[in-house]
C-alpha cells in the first residue's frame, strides 16, 4: 500500500481519483491501439485516435457532470466520453459499424460522440459547427430563464447547468469560432471552449493557422470570456484550470476559454505520417511529455501508487478493452431496410390528413393582425404575419430571430416607435406581443443564426429563425446542409433539431439584380432530411406555415418577395387552424391539351398565359401548383399528364440542373407511356439575374415564354 502524506499537495485529489485518472486515460490508450489493429484487419473502417489528448480531457470529465450538464465533444474526446460515461463497448461498437452503436446505430465513423441520457449531442465531422450550437444549447437556458417557466420549456434545465463544447487548435481559424465567441460573451452564456491545441491541424502548425499562433492570446479582447492556458498533458494542472473555468461558468460570469497544450503521438490519422513534416526532436520531445507514460511514473515517484498496482490496472484494462472488441465484434450489424429510417420524423407525418384542415368551410377565427377587417382579403405578406402570431400563442417554444426581425432591439423605445419586424414586415409586431426573450435580433451572420438554433432545438425550443434574403443563405449552408437536416439520421432518432427557417426569395422585383433575386430551391430539396416549400399565395402560405411549424422536421420555408404584396394572390384570414398538409399540389387551373407544372412566382404568370393560349389558340392547359418541394405531390402530377399526355415544366431559377430538371426526368421516367411529346422546361436562362428591366425581363421566364411553350408544345 502506498503512503499517501503527499496528497494534500495534489489540489484535493485524492489517491483513488488519481488511479482512476491513470484507469481511464489508460483505457482511451488502449481503445485507440485496438482500434488500430482492428482497422489493420479490416474489421474497422476508420480509427481517429484521442491519443496524446487524455489527461486535460479526463481532468475536464472530474468537472462536469452527465446528464446534467451538455456536451459537444469532438473526435479527439475518448477520454472525456469514457469519463463520462461511455463504454469501451460502446465505442468499438461504433468502430465496427453495428446496430447497436448507442451513438448512431452504424451509421458514424468511430470517434463521433453522441449520447442522450449523458448529453452528449451527436457530433458530425465538420470542423468547427459544433461551436454555434453549442452556443445555442447554452442560450437555451438563458431565454427559459428570462421567459419563466423554464423546467417546463427546455430540457435538462439546471441553474448552475453548462455546456462543454471542444476543438483542435486548427479549428479555431473557422470563422464560426469567432462568431460563437461573439454571441456567448454578448450573452453572458455558461458556456467551456476546450481548445486541445497538439500544435498541428494535419500538417498545418500552429503558427501558420493562428496569428501569433496562440488562440488564448488572440481572444483576449472578448468581454467577460475567462482565458486560462494550462499543460493538457498534466492531470493534476489541468484539474485545476478546469475546476476554475467551470466555476465561472456555473456562477454565470460568462463563457470560459480553456487553451490545453497536449501531444498527438499517433499522427493526424492512420492515413497520415506525421514525420513527414515534423523533426525528430519534437517527436521524442512529445514522447517524453504523453501522459500514459509520465503520470504513472509520477504516481509511483510520488509514493501514490506502486508499480504493482499500475501494473494491475494495466492489466485490467486490457482484459475490459479486449472483452470489449469481442463483444462488439459479435454484435449483429444494421438491417438494410433501415438505412432510410429516421431521414424525417417516425412519429409526425406532415403529409397527412392530421395537417389537412385546407376545405374545412370558413374562417374559423379573428385574425390578430387587423381584428376589425376579419374579412377583408390580406396579402401573403399579412397571412404569414397571422400565423406566426398566431402560432406563438399557442406554443411558447417558438423563438423567433434574425436579421432585423425584432421590432425595436432598444426596448425603452418600444412604445415611442412603430416598429421594424423585419426588412419585409413579416414579424411585425411579434416582439412587442411576445416579448424580447422569444422575439429578438442577432449579429448579421447568417451561420450564427442557423447554428444557434441546432442548439436552441435539441434543447426543445422550436426556433423559427429568418434568412434576410435567400441570396445571403449561403454562410449558413455548412449548417443547414451537413447538420440541419443530418442530426435526426445520425444519431439514430436519439436528437433532432426541428426548426423552420423562413426565407424570403426570388426575383422579377424590377432591380433586385444578382443579389437580391436568387432562387436555387433545388440546392435544399437535393437534401434528404429538410422539407422544403414554396407558396405562390397568402392562403397557402398560412396554411403550409402552419404545418411547418408544428411538424417535426426541419422546413425551408421559402417566402417569394415578389409575392409578398400581390393583389392577385390576397386571401381571406383562414383561422388559427388552417393547415395544408406537405405534399399536397393543387390544381389551380382545369384543362386537357397540356399539363403546366410549376410552383411559387411563375404560378400566376403560368395562368395567364393558360388564359392567353385558350383566347388566342383555342389550348386548354391545366396549371398544378405543387406548393410543396419536398415531398412534392407526384400523384397530382401523373394524374394530369395521364389525362393531357403533355407536360411543360415551368420555374424561375436557371433552367439548367434546376428543380424542374427532377420533376422532367421522372415524368419521362414513370409516365412515357402517356406521353404524346417530350417533356419541356420553360425556366430562367442559365445567367444570373440582372439589375436593368430589359435583361431582367429577358432573363427571367415571362408569360410570353410560358405561353409559347404551351403553343410549342401542344403543337409537336
Ligand atoms: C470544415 C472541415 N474542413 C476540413 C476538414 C478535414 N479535417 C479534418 S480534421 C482536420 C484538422 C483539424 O485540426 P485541429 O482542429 O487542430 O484538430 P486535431 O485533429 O489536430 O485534434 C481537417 C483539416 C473537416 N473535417 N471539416
Ligand atoms: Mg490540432
Amino acid at each position: 500500500m502506498a503512503s499517501q502524506p503527499k496528497i494534500e499537495a495534489h489540489h484535493r485529489l485524492d489517491r483513488e481519483t488519481m488511479l482512476n485518472i491513470y484507469r481511464l486515460m489508460y483505457t482511451s490508450r488502449r481503445i485507440d491501439d485496438k482500434e488500430l489493429q482492428l482497422k489493420a484487419q479490416n474489421r474497422v473502417f476508420f480509427q481517429i485516435s484521442g491519443a496524446g489528448h487524455e489527461a486535460v480531457l479526463v481532468a475536464a470529465a472530474l468537472t462536469l457532470k452527465p446528464g446534467y450538464d451538455w456536451f459537444y465533444p469532438y473526435y479527439r474526446d475518448r477520454a472525456l466520453c469514457l469519463a463520462l460515461g461511455v463504454t469501451a463497448k460502446d465505442m468499438l461498437l461504433q468502430a465496427t459499424g453495428s446496430a447497436d452503436d448507442p451513438s448512431s446505430g452504424g451509421r458514424q465513423m468511430p470517434s463521433h460522440w453522441g449520447n442522450n441520457q449523458l448529453h452528449i449531442v451527436s457530433r458530425s465531422s465538420p470542423t468547427g459547427t459544433q461551436f454555434l450550437q453549442a452556443v445555442g444549447c447554452a442560450e437555451a437556458a438563458y431565454r427559459a430563464e428570462l421567459m419563466g417557466d423554464r423546467e417546463k420549456l427546455i430540457e435538462g434545465y439546471h441553474p448552475d447547468g453548462i455546456v462543454y463544447v471542444s476543438a483542435g487548435d486548427g479549428t479555431t481559424s473557422e470563422g464560426e469560432f469567432f462568431e460563437s465567441l461573439n454571441t456567448a460573451c454578448n450573452l453572458k452564456l455558461p458556456l467551456l471552449y476546450l481548445i486541445e491545441d497538439n500544435g498541428y491541424a494535419i500538417s498545418v502548425p500552429v503558427e501558420v493557422q493562428t496569428a501569433g499562433g496562440s488562440i488564448s492570446k488572440l481572444v483576449t479582447g472578448f468581454p467577460d470570456l475567462f482565458i486560462e492556458e494550462v499543460d493538457g498533458c498534466d492531470p493534476i494542472a489541468s484539474y485545476e484550470t478546469m475546476q476554475r473555468a467551470t466555476a465561472y461558468c456555473r456562477e454565470r460570469r460568462g463563457p470560459a476559454l480553456v487553451h490545453a497544450h497536449v501531444i498527438r503521438p499517433y499522427s493526424h490519422s492512420q492515413s497520415d505520417d506525421e514525420k513527414q513534416y515534423r523533426c525528430v526532436e519534437e517527436l521524442e520531445d512529445e514522447t517524453r511529455r504523453d501522459p500514459t507514460r509520465a503520470f504513472p511514473k509520477f504516481l509511483i515517484s510520488e509514493g501514490l501508487a506502486t508499480e504493482d498496482e499500475i501494473k494491475r490496472i494495466a492489466d485490467e484494462v486490457d482484459k475490459e478493452v479486449n472483452r470489449a472488441a469481442d463483444e462488439a465484434l459479435a454484435a449483429p450489424k444494421p438491417a438494410k431496410e433501415t438505412a432510410t429510417l429516421y431521414v424525417y420524423s417516425p412519429d409526425v407525418d406532415p403529409t397527412s390528413k392530421d395537417f389537412d384542415t385546407e376545405d374545412v368551410a370558413g374562417s374559423a377565427g379573428v385574425s390578430p393582425a387587423d381584428e376589425k377587417d376579419a374579412r377583408a382579403p390580406k396579402t401573403m405578406l399579412d397571412l404569414i404575419n397571422a400565423c406566426l402570431h398566431d402560432e406563438m400563442a399557442r406554443n411558447e417554444r417558438i423563438i423567433v430571430f434574425g436579421e432585423d426581425v425584432a421590432d425595436c432591439s432598444r426596448e425603452q423605445y418600444l412604445e415611442e416607435v412603430k416598429g421594424k419586424g423585419g426588412v419585409f414586415k413579416v414579424t411585425y409586431n411579434l416582439q412587442r406581443r411576445f416579448g424580447s426573450a422569444r422575439v429578438f435580433n442577432t449579429p448579421l451572420a447568417e451561420a450564427n443564426i442557423i447554428g444557434r438554433s441546432v442548439g436552441l432545438a435539441v434543447r426543445g425550443l422550436k426556433p423559427v429563425p429568418e434568412i434576410q434574403f435567400f441570396d445571403y443563405i449561403w454562410p449558413a449552408y455548412h449548417q443547414l446542409r451537413n447538420e440541419v437536416p443530418v442530426l435526426r439520421w445520425r444519431s439514430n432518432n436519439h436528437f433532432k433539431c426541428p426548426m423552420v427557417i423562413r426565407v424570403a426569395i426570388g426575383g422579377y422585383l424590377k432591380g433586385g439584380a444578382i443579389y437580391h433575386s436568387q432562387c436555387s430551391e433545388v440546392l435544399f430539396t437535393h437534401t434528404p432530411g429538410l422539407r422544403v416549400v414554396m407558396p405562390s399565395n397568402a392562403l397557402d402560405a398560412n396554411g403550409l406555415l402552419r404545418t411547418a411549424i408544428r411538424c417535426d422536421d426541419p422546413v425551408m420555408f421559402l417566402e417569394h418577395k415578389h409575392l409578398y404584396r400581390q393583389t392577385h394572390n390576397k386571401g381571406v384570414y383562414p383561422g388559427p387552424d388552417h393547415m395544408i398538409p406537405f405534399g399536397k399540389a393543387k390544381v389551380v387551373r382545369e384543362g386537357s391539351d397540356v399539363s403546366i407544372i410549376t410552383y411559387g412566382a411563375t404560378v400566376f404568370r403560368s395562368l395567364v398565359a393558360a388564359k392567353k393560349v385558350e383566347e388566342e389558340h383555342s389550348i386548354s392547359a391545366e396549371v398544378i401548383d405543387l406548393r410543396s418541394l419536398s415531398p412534392y405531390d407526384w400523384e397530382a402530377i401523373s394524374r394530369s399528364i395521364q389525362k393531357t399526355s403533355k407536360a411543360l415544366v415551368v420555374y424561375e431559377d436557371a433552367e439548367s440542373w434546376g428543380y424542374g430538371a427532377e420533376i422532367a426526368a421522372r415524368i419521362a421516367d414513370d409516365l412515357f407511356e402517356y406521353l404524346d411529346a417530350p417533356v419541356k422546361r420553360v425556366a430562367a436562362l442559365d445567367t444570373f439575374v440582372a439589375y436593368a428591366p430589359e435583361l431582367e425581363d429577358e432573363i427571367l421566364p415571362q408569360v410570353d415564354d410560358v405561353a409559347k411553350g404551351i403553343v410549342d408544345l401542344s403543337r409537336y
